[in-house]
């Protein structure tokens, strides 16, 4: 159960009489007519302070379930660049420029190429997809990102027969982020090619109808709904598809503690706590961590075979 405070509710989410005119225009224009159902909230569709190329699409693949404030998903993340207190990436993520920003997709693919963030953002209609964020930490949020699929990115370079996994790089600065030697910098993360290429799997642009903020990943961050929080990788600049699984920061920091798959499994439990709860933000009580994260019909059959103890 989800009640607002007064400083949750952000003036995008309040419909001025004439906005709600103009939305109604807007649809016309775009011959949507009654077809709100597959957009965005009205509230959002004319959200003055986001430069996305709107409206979203609602994606069929959304959760159901109560979103998670933004002011809590804003305020309480994991970038380690910027610190690793829940709070310091709000404090110390604003001095990061995401314009001009590119991201290099290379490696074994037919066409690489340079793309330029605003490039990007129009490659694919952007969707609205409401998932469930679980961290290893045994937390979970419900995120309503603003996105489209890694695939529509991967096919415009053309991924080689012998491309088997994806690497993501994100930016590392260390004029502006720390220099602690808590993970190997650049933070790297890696899916199997087909991982990257699964429906599910989303490049992310925006949240709660707006741009990203920077402590969540601005530009361009990956989410990938299935796995643990940390395989979403942040502000990424680089892409490169390989032959090889490739190194991942936590993997390489700790590898008894986080493997390459990172699947969310809540029989498999961290050498230092329990994975078969989470605590939902803002909720009480824990409730049982779902395998896959909720996602195991559509994701499960990915792994068919493998032994997913071993393949933690
Ligand atoms: N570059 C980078 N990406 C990162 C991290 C990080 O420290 N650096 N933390 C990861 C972890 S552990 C989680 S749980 C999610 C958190 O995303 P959020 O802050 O948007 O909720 O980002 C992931 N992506
Ligand atoms: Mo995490």
């Amino acid at each position: 159960m989800l009640i607002k405070r007064p400083d949750d509710i952000r003036p995008s989410e309040i419909t001025a009489p004439e906005l709600y005119a103009r939305r109604r225009e807007f649809l016309k224009l775009a011959g949507l007519g009654a077809a709100g159902l597959t957009l965005a909230r009205p509230g959002r569709l004319l959200a003055a302070e986001s430069q996305l190329p709107g409206p979203f699409l609602k994606s069929p693949l959304s959760t159901m379930e109560a979103l998670t404030p933004r002011k809590d998903a804003t305020s309480y993340n994991n970038f380690y660049e910027f610190g690793t207190d829940k709070s310091d990436p709000a404090e110390n993520a604003g001095v990061m420029k995401t314009r001009p920003w590119t991201v290099t997709v290379d490696g074994l693919v037919g066409k690489p190429r340079t793309f330029d963030i605003d490039e990007i953002i129009k490659l694919a209609p952007l969707e609205e997809r409401i998932y469930r964020l679980r961290c290893v930490e045994a937390w979970s949020m419900v995120i309503p990102w603003v996105g489209f699929p890694l695939s529509a990115l991967l096919k415009q370079v053309d991924p080689l027969g012998s491309a088997k996994y994806v690497e993501f790089t994100s930016l590392y600065d260390p004029k502006i982020m720390t220099r602690l030697p808590i993970l190997h910098w650049p933070y790297t993360e890696g899916l199997r090619l087909d991982e990257a290429m699964h429906p599910l799997t989303l490049m992310a642009v925006g949240l709660y109808g707006d741009e990203l903020p920077n402590q969540n990943g601005a530009p361009l961050r990956l989410v990938v709904p299935w796995k643990y929080g940390f395989k979403s990788a942040k502000s990424i600049v680089r892409i490169r598809l390989t032959d090889k699984q490739p190194h991942t920061a936590w993997n390489d920091a700790a590898p008894n503690e986080y493997g390459f798959y990172s699947n969310v499994n809540p029989k498999v439990d961290h050498p230092r706590w329990s994975q078969a709860k989470e605590r939902r933000i803002g909720d009480f009580f824990k409730r049982p961590t779902l395998p896959f994260n909720g996602y195991a019909d559509q994701v499960a059959s990915l792994y068919a075979g493998m032994d997913l103890r071993a393949n933690f």
